[in-house]
């Protein structure tokens, strides 16, 4: 295949990129992959199998569980304990975090925070998914089990995260810290290859993307900036275009690529917002960052955040640069 890159190559042809080099991050990384890769087949026939709709269980978050959800839990977990790099895990699935037990895991160096199945909701209507990870080194000593505190480091202590999207392609982005690159995968070679490289969100966009149902729970300054959104005004293009798809992957991928803001804030029904700081928030923080966007909650960065609970939630405002400290000029 000449001119391609897969995946794998461009990870290996980076490995001086991360800090913690020795393969770590390719078997980490492959494991991630292997079990995406695994996700995508059955995200890619749920109408057929007997696995789209929901369990009768509840997860932490009071969300009927869909059976995609669990499957891909599963998947991610059984990649990971399997692979021996990672100590352990915690995800939006499972109530505590998971310590791999074996003698090989316990000499793991890294966690992941994931959400296996996001946005999973939109299965039976075929919309978009995605899967969001992240990685950190652990605190814990080497050959113990991970620690709690291994899971409630800051976003800015990651080493590594990214995101799959099921969607018209799926494709899956990350970053190490050394910008973000994006690789489709291509189903006649079962790899992902380069598509992507460098992405940098633009500093400007005309996309607002934000659940409006719930303006009137909403703060005066994000009433204000979305006023500011629908006013017209040629010089600056607006109004701007509404475009929400309630799968966070989706929303935060074409803004990535076309520019946009994402708002998910605080209001007085959730006074912390909806999404979830470890394996939602801090991972798109990382790779928005990356980008040249901007990541907040409104009143500080998303990655500088001391987590205090696995599920903690907190606003979540990203995109575009210019878009963002605008609405920020509003708090
Ligand atoms: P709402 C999906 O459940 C999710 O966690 C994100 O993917 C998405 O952005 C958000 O919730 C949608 O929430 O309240 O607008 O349906």
């Amino acid at each position: 295949m000449s001119g391609v890159k897969t995946l794998s190559e461009f990870i290996i042809e980076r490995q001086d990129d991360f800090p913690f080099a020795s393969g770590e991050l390719t078997r980490l990384l492959n494991d991630i992959v292997i079990a995406s890769k695994i996700v995508n087949r059955e995200v890619n026939k749920a109408g057929l199998a007997d696995i789209l709709g929901a369990t009768t269980q509840e997860n932490i978050q009071g969300e009927i569980q869909q059976k995609l959800d669990v499957y891909a839990d599963d998947q991610f977990i059984a990649a990971l304990r399997n692979g021996g790099e990672a100590c352990g895990i915690a995800s939006e699935e499972n109530d505590d975090f998971l310590a791999f037990e074996s003698l090989r895991s316990r000499e793991g160096k890294y966690i992941l925070s994931f959400d296996p199945l996001d946005g999973s909701s939109n299965i039976d209507v075929n919309v978009s998914i995605g899967t969001i990870f992240s990685i950190y080194r652990r605190e814990s000593e080497v050959g113990t089990l991970a620690k709690e505190a291994d899971f409630l480091q800051k976003g800015e202590n990651q080493v590594a995260a990214g995101y799959v999207i099921y969607g018209s392609s799926t494709m899956l982005v990350y970053t190490t810290g050394k910008g973000v690159n994006g690789f489709t995968l291509d189903p006649s070679i079962g790899e992902f290859c380069l598509s992507h490289p460098n992405m940098m969100i633009p500093k400007n966009g005309t996309i607002y993307s934000m659940n409006e149902g719930n303006m009137s729970y909403c703060s005066d300054a994000i009433k204000n900036y979305i006023a500011y959104c629908k006013e017209v005004d040629t010089e600056t293009k607006r109004p701007y275009s509404a475009r929400y798809i309630g799968s966070m992957v989706a929303d935060f991928h074409r803004n990535m690529i076309k520019g946009g803001i994402f708002i998910y804030p605080e209001t007085t029904k959730a006074v912390n917002g909806k999404l979830r700081l470890q394996y939602e928030c801090n991972p798109m923080a990382f790779i928005m960052e990356q980008a040249g966007g901007i990541a907040h909650t409104g009143t500080q960065r998303i990655m500088e955040i001391q987590p205090t609970e696995l599920h903690q939630r907190v606003p979540t405002i990203m995109g575009s640069s210019n878009m963002v400290e605008k609405l920020l000029s509003y708090y």
